[in-house]
């Protein structure tokens, strides 16, 4: 096996071109790419992190804080690398999981990509927590630290013990390093970090091909979740405004309004309520009879019966009109186009006709209840 992989290396790369510091208040982990380093107690992690930024020993003093003794870490110490990528120094995993705590719950739950650092020999009881990690994260380099260990016996006992980590483990591939020298204590004069090169540069290429990604994939949970909010209120609103006489004016407004808070939240653009309404026609002549019938009666003086049928049909409407437009914006597409608005307004109208009938249980006033139901209904179009 050859460790000495300090030939390709990119010396603008990403660990390098970086200036890592450690924050004192932990971070809003949703809206960044976050790599945690996870293992036993006393494995390396910290000296690894040292080692991925290239610190020398006094630098590394005031970085990631490594040490003899076991558990030096104790809590989570998270590094900004740059606007949007943390670095996470984790106590050993073990700890981790004891603490139990809402920061390392979190945590755990935002984790991009995990370095899962072992040691020494191969040890099944490791298999559990990879798998634990593996529930929340699936971009996992496995790394076999202090290979050091070995120096004295003949190379092949090494190779002996990857493949067996890498049978325990069930992996196809693991990263032997080394991380020596990085305890001020240590009286080796030179830092011994072998393998590491070859773990930057693969993580810094899975950063390059999925970074960005993972990131927007991150960013449209987020959007959703208010587009859902911007639907949700609508149709509280809709569904009052059925009752009051010429409701179809107010209806509406309200729909443009809806359609125009969507539009900046994926556009960040406004668009003028003028605009927003100019694409309501196309939906009006799909579903001409109800919304003749939504017309009609508002020029009539509310009536009980008529009322409960004439808010049902603007809440289906509405969502229906809603949940095209967010799907488009969604999905990067113009509402500008109208065949796209038509077909997917007749599919996401053909499914309001569940959601009707659950729509009989739900209270007029439950934004809460109906925030669940938008939610349920955008998932499944
Ligand atoms: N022989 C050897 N020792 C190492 C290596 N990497 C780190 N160490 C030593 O192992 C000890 C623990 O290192 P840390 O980096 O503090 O390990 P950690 O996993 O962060 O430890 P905790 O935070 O206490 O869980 C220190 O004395 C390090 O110098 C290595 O590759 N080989
Ligand atoms: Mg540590």
């Amino acid at each position: 096996m050859d460790n000495s992989d300090t030939t390709g290396f990119d010396e603008k790369s990403f660990f390098d071109r970086v200036a890592a510091q450690f924050i004192e208040r932990a971070p809003d982990l949703s809206k960044s790419l976050n790599i945690a380093i996870i293992g036993k107690v006393s494995s390396g992690k910290s000296s690894l992190i040292n080692a991925l930024l290239k610190r020398s020993r006094r630098q590394a003093l005031e970085l990631a804080k490594v040490g003899a003794i076991s558990g030096i870490t104790k809590n989570l110490t998270i590094l900004k690398l740059d606007d949007k990528v943390y670095l996470i120094d984790s106590p050993g995993l073990d700890d981790v999981r004891a603490e139990n705590s809402e920061i390392t719950k979190k945590f755990l739950k935002h984790i991009d990509i995990g370095i899962f650092v072992v040691t020494g020999s191969s040890d099944a009881s490791q298999k559990k927590n990879l798998d634990d990690l593996r529930q929340h994260c699936d971009s996992i380099f496995i790394v076999l630290n202090k290979i050091d260990e070995w120096d004295d016996l003949d190379p092949k006992v090494l190779n002996d013990i990857i493949d067996q980590w890498k049978n325990d483990l069930k992996i196809d591939k693991i990263y032997p390093t080394c991380t020596k020298g990085y305890d001020p204590k240590s009286r080796i004069p030179k830092m011994d970090i072998r393998g590491v090169y070859q773990l930057r540069s693969d993580i810094e290429e899975f950063l390059e091909k999925k970074g960005k990604d993972l990131l927007l994939v991150r960013h449209m949970t987020e959007k959703q979740s208010y587009a859902v909010k911007i639907i949700a209120t609508a149709l509280v609103a809709v569904g009052g405004e059925a009752f009051i006489p010429g409701s179809a004016v107010y209806i509406t407004a309200t729909q443009g309004a809806a359609i125009a808070s969507l539009y900046y939240l994926y556009t960040g653009k406004i668009l003028s309520p003028h605009a927003a309404l100019g694409i309501l026609p196309t939906f009006l002549a799909e579903s001409t009879g109800s919304s003749l019938f939504l017309f009609a009666k508002s020029f009539l003086p509310p009536t009980g019966i008529l009322d409960i049928a004439a808010s049902s049909i603007a809440i289906t409407i509405t969502l229906a009109l809603l949940a095209t437009v967010n799907h488009i914006l969604s999905s990067g597409a113009s509402i500008e186009e109208e065949e796209l608005l038509r077909s997917k307004f007749r599919t996401y109208r053909t499914q309001t006709e569940e959601t009707f009938r659950e729509l009989g249980c739900t209270d007029i006033r439950d934004l809460p209840e109906w925030s669940a139901l938008v939610a349920k209904f955008l998932k499944n179009p």
